[in-house]
């Protein structure tokens, strides 16, 4: 399981965050292995309004009229009034991890230093909270100032991947392989950008010297993902008038989230948070946008399965090819595969299921070097 670790410096909100992440959580009858063993990790669902589509496409196959048309899709706001006869869903899921806050020198061992950072090895990605809510009752030396609090921790990162570096040896040449030139090449290169306090994931890197450089697992060529955790007062303000206000460099993965409206809206009844986004003038909770954006960060996508059993999200890499894709819901499916017959989403919905989808000439045979799309609705033919 691929988990994005939380950091942020002392009373930044990762906390507060990751609890209001984790009221969203799947109840444990879901068939996912529970972890409750720490209780740091949670698992949470990838919102994802397609699968109800499906489950009322499935559900509605054989009665007339259907409730769905081709002019509704995930983005209307179609609300289904009969979930009886419907499938189980099953949706894709990401594990966050809250790590404690991180003080400055934690390279060095400060703090929580080691603990904290082998944490973050751990991580697949990594999701910066930064504070941007005064609150005279919440300590923190200084001002706001999210730019510089996300300084201090990138600088304990480049630290920590500068220090993994100074293990790396310099070849010797007269026998050296191509091989280790290019890594020393590599290495090189990293640390220099390193030096100037340039994250990994920033510099760049050949696809073959990223390659090379994968087994040092280092910090900041991670990708990162960052919650800027505002006041009350400051939702509805864009990012860019975010930006000017704190001096920050504005970033596409930059979430603006207020953590503790957030927890509120966590504890409503799903009809109640609906009303309440409304009076914040929000369409979506800041959390639903997080979470779907962490998932992409990973470089996952999902792919649909839907059947009287269940309709279920599956996850799997980006250009992943369809045995893969296979191998996700049982090794055998992808030692046995034969081929796959796919169906884009909109089609399966609008011609209601596998067998109006076929009629209508919508559902394509797909083999071994098929790329596996978000949009698709599959079902896999394997020998056992
Ligand atoms: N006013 C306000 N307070 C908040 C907000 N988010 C969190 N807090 C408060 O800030 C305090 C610290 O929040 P935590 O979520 O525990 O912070 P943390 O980043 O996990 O802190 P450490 O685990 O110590 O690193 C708590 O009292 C929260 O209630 C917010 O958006 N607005
Ligand atoms: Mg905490």
């Amino acid at each position: 399981m691929l988990t994005i670790g939380i950091v942020g410096l002392p009373n930044a909100g990762k906390s507060t965050l990751f609890n209001a992440l984790l009221s969203r959580q799947i109840a444990s009858c879901a068939p996912y292995p529970f972890c409750t063993i720490d209780p740091n990790i949670g698992v949470v669902e990838v919102p994802d309004r397609r699968l109800e589509f499906l489950a009322e496409t499935i559900a509605s196959q054989n009665s007339k009229p259907q409730i769905l048309n081709s002019k509704q899709t995930p983005n209307s706001n179609i609300q289904f009034p009969n979930k009886d006869n419907w499938p189980p869903i099953v949706p894709a899921i990401v594990e966050f991890k809250d790590i404690a806050g991180l003080v400055a020198g934690a390279a060095k061992g400060e703090g929580l230093g080691n603990k904290f950072l082998s944490h973050i090895r751990e991580s697949a990605a990594i999701l910066h909270v930064l504070r941007g809510f005064e609150d005279p009752n919440v300590v923190r030396e200084g001002n706001i100032d999210p730019q510089g609090d996300f300084e201090i921790i990138k600088t304990e990162l480049c630290l920590a991947d500068l220090q993994t570096l100074e293990k790396q040896h310099e070849p010797n040449f007269s026998v050296a392989t191509k091989e280790d030139k290019l890594r020393w090449e590599a290495v090189l290169k990293v640390r220099r950008a390193l030096e100037e306090g340039i994250e990994v994931r920033n510099t760049n890197l050949t696809e073959e010297e990223k390659e090379i450089i994968k087994p040092l697992f280092l910090l900041t060529a991670k990708p990162a993902l960052f919650v800027l955790n505002i006041d009350e007062k400051d939702i509805g303000l864009t990012n860019k008038e975010l930006g000017e206000k704190f001096g920050l460099v504005e970033d596409e993965n930059l979430i603006p989230i207020c953590a503790k409206v957030e927890m509120e809206l966590s504890e409503l009844p799903f009809e109640e948070r609906k009303e309440y986004l409304k009076e914040l003038g929000l369409v979506e909770s800041g959390l639903e946008r997080l979470i779907k954006k962490g998932f992409e960060i990973l470089g996952m996508q999902t792919f649909l399965t839907a059947g009287e059993k269940e309709v279920r999200a599956w996850t799997v890499r980006k250009g992943a090819k369809a045995p893969e894709a296979a191998g996700v819901i049982h090794t055998d499916f992808e030692k046995g595969f034969i081929k796959a017959q796919v169906v884009g989403f909109e089609d399966f919905v609008k011609y209601g299921g596998w067998k109006g989808a076929a009629e209508a000439g919508k559902v394509r045979l797909e083999g071994k070097e098929y790329v596996v799309n978000e949009n698709d609705v599959i079902e896999f033919k394997f020998n056992v």
